[in-house]
């Protein structure tokens, strides 16, 4: 088994699709271990993608971050971090696959209704940013 780290972003969580997003997610077979609504400061928001610190889009990215609550889990199932990224589907909704996340939810590249870690390494960084051990039981 495999825990991956993944968010409903604030335009998901505003638009209220994040029980919609919860279904999919249980209907795929994940185990949800971790889950709680959290408002990320700008602060906390740059710290969670620091490695985009360098990007054009990094300003505008934490912005919309901390423009509103999101909801953070703690995923698992087998192969958890290459079935969640399959089921969002591609950065930009507009290039997402018929029935993934970002394709039905997300409106922009930005603004994309989800994220989920891209690595086993990310998915330890980013667990750890939100949850301890001890929420993770
Ligand atoms: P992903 O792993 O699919 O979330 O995509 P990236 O790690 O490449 O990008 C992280 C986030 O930055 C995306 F979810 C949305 C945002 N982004 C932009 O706003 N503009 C871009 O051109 C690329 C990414």
């Amino acid at each position: 088994m495999e825990k991956t780290f993944a968010i409903i972003k604030p335009d998901a969580f505003a638009a209220g699709n994040a029980g919609k997003i919860l279904d999919r997610i249980y209907a795929e077979g994940f185990k949800v271990v971790g889950l709680k609504k959290i408002y990320l400061s700008k602060v906390e928001a740059e710290g969670f993608y620091y490695v985009h610190k360098e990007r054009p889009f990094f300003a505008e990215l934490t912005d919309f971050m901390s423009s509103g609550p999101c909801v953070v889990m703690a995923l698992e199932a087998e192969n958890a971090i290459m079935k969640w990224r399959d089921l969002m589907g591609a950065t930009n909704p507009a290039d997402a696959a018929e029935g993934t996340l970002r394709r039905e939810f997300g409106t922009s590249i930005g603004e994309n209704a989800t994220h989920g870690s891209d690595a086993p390494e990310t998915a330890a960084f980013e667990l750890g940013y939100f949850f301890s051990g001890m929420e993770l039981l």
